[in-house]
């Protein structure tokens, strides 16, 4: 059979460059002092970012996959992420800033060619164009991860996005029923999947209840003001030691003035809107919370269940609207907006069941550790999934507005350790739908 591989070659190309013009935004809009500055000792220096993308293509889309000689082989070693911790980053002989904007463009150049007489079909690395997706979704996940470097930074705003659109009017009802048994978990289809989100598998969960909409901060300020925080029974031992050594309080990012929270948003600092779901926990902080709102957090099963099972027609889609692409009136994705929506907001995004905001707006925290499904085989590369597995990473599903739609689908596993607070993490809650329960 002869594939067609035009449909992929123009597919990658788009990827490529919605993810070149996104990192050009995020290191565009501040000065060079401001690229090579480390804004918290979270994170890496911009710079180290930018040309971290472009030596990350060039090992795979201009050596690997185009045969090429080593264009920098020189700096391999700066921009290996396993070797420098980000706290290091920033005294490492890093490229400066025109330099590394010479070097990604010198490599992005060189790979269009590849990607011109590449045949997108056979190997694996270039079957349907994986490795240039790949690519393009490793460039995408550092672009969030600059944008979570813009919102640590401080200083005035040099971002700007229109609002996202405001919930319609009428409530949702609080949780939805989740039926039990069999569903296929993860994809042994989708193009362009990372090899933590294969093979399709399946798997059956109890009947359960989800919350039919993130978390709000309107309700985690409840938790806040009923002593949430000055409670050890409502936390994971590990996360009551952080809320004790660091004086937690409130979310990242919130401060009290008066009787109001107020919280800084990319360099803005406005009241804590109520209505759209709560940002900057830790994955102790949706366990906590969900303890005291007599729940618990979904397992990663029970969350692509909800998200992709269609329980009318006994089929596993894509997202929970379906098989097609996420657009703007489905989800919150891609830096469109600097914030996540009200709750209710994306009707047209919804479930089948009714379960809302699934994909985009905040990364929701799941109870799982970061395992291999059955079957696993890293792919093409240990270091992006294989060596993480474990118990001391929890799985984050669904994406938040910072990731583009490239890296996002119903299958798709994010993972950071449970103290993370940086990130644009939030969560949704469940409970177990047992006779003992049913009414409760
Ligand atoms: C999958 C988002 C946890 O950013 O550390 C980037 C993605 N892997 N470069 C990360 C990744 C290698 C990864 N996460
Ligand atoms: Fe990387």
């Amino acid at each position: 059979m002869t594939l067609d591989c035009e449909p992929f070659r123009e597919r990658a190309a788009a990827a490529l460059l919605a993810a070149r013009d996104r990192t050009r935004t995020l290191t565009g809009c501040v000065e060079d002092p401001d690229l090579i500055a480390q804004h918290s000792p979270l994170m890496s220096p911009l710079v180290w970012d930018l040309a971290h993308i472009g030596n990350q293509e060039e090992q795979w889309l201009l050596r690997t996959v185009g045969g090429l000689d080593a264009l920098r082989p020189d700096i391999d070693s700066v921009y290996d992420a396993f070797e420098h911790p980000r706290a290091e980053r920033p005294a490492l002989p890093l490229l400066a800033p025109a330099e590394a904007r010479g070097y990604v463009a010198e490599v992005r150049g060189r790979v269009l060619d590849v990607l011109e007489r590449a045949e997108l079909h056979g190997a694996p690395l270039l079957s349907a164009g994986f490795a240039f997706g790949m690519i393009a979704q490793h460039e995408q996940q550092h672009d969030e991860t600059m944008l979570i470097t813009h919102q640590l930074r401080a200083g005035p705003p040099v971002l700007g996005a229109p609002d996202p659109p405001a919930a319609p009017a009428g409530p949702l009802p609080s949780e939805v029923l989740v039926p039990g048994g069999p569903f296929l978990m993860g994809t042994s289809t989708e193009p362009w999947a990372l090899d933590n989100e294969r093979p399709a598998h399946r798997r059956s969960v109890p009947p359960f209840f989800l919350d039919a909409t993130p978390v709000s901060n309107g309700a985690y300020q409840r938790f806040i003001d009923d002593g949430g925080y000055d409670e050890a029974r409502w936390w994971d031992p590990q996360g009551w030691a952080q809320v004790r050594a660091h004086r937690l309080r409130a979310p990242l990012f919130w401060r009290r003035e008066g009787r109001q929270w107020l919280r800084r948003r990319f360099g803005v600092t406005e009241p804590v809107p109520p209505d759209e779901p709560v940002l900057h926990v830790s994955w102790y902080e949706a366990d906590a919370y969900a303890r005291w709102a007599g729940r618990r957090l979904p397992t990663e099963a029970e969350w692509e269940k909800a998200a992709r099972h269609d329980p009318a027609t006994g089929r596993d889609r894509r997202y929970p609207w379906g098989d097609a692409d996420p657009t703007p009136e489905r989800a919150n994705l891609g830096q469109r907006h600097l914030r996540p929506a009200p709750v209710g907001a994306y009707p047209e995004g919804a479930s089948p069941l009714g379960v809302h905001q699934l994909i985009g707006d905040v990364w929701e925290w799941t109870a799982s550790d970061f395992l291999p499904y059955p079957g696993f085989a890293a792919f093409p590369y240990r270091e992006y999934s294989e060596v993480f597995f474990g118990s001391a990473h929890k799985v984050l599903r669904g994406g938040s507005f910072g990731v583009d739609p490239v890296a996002c689908r119903g299958t798709f596993r994010n993972w950071d350790l449970p103290v993370r607070r940086q990130i644009f993490a939030g969560f949704r809650t469940a409970r177990d739908a047992g006779p003992a329960r049913d009414g409760a």
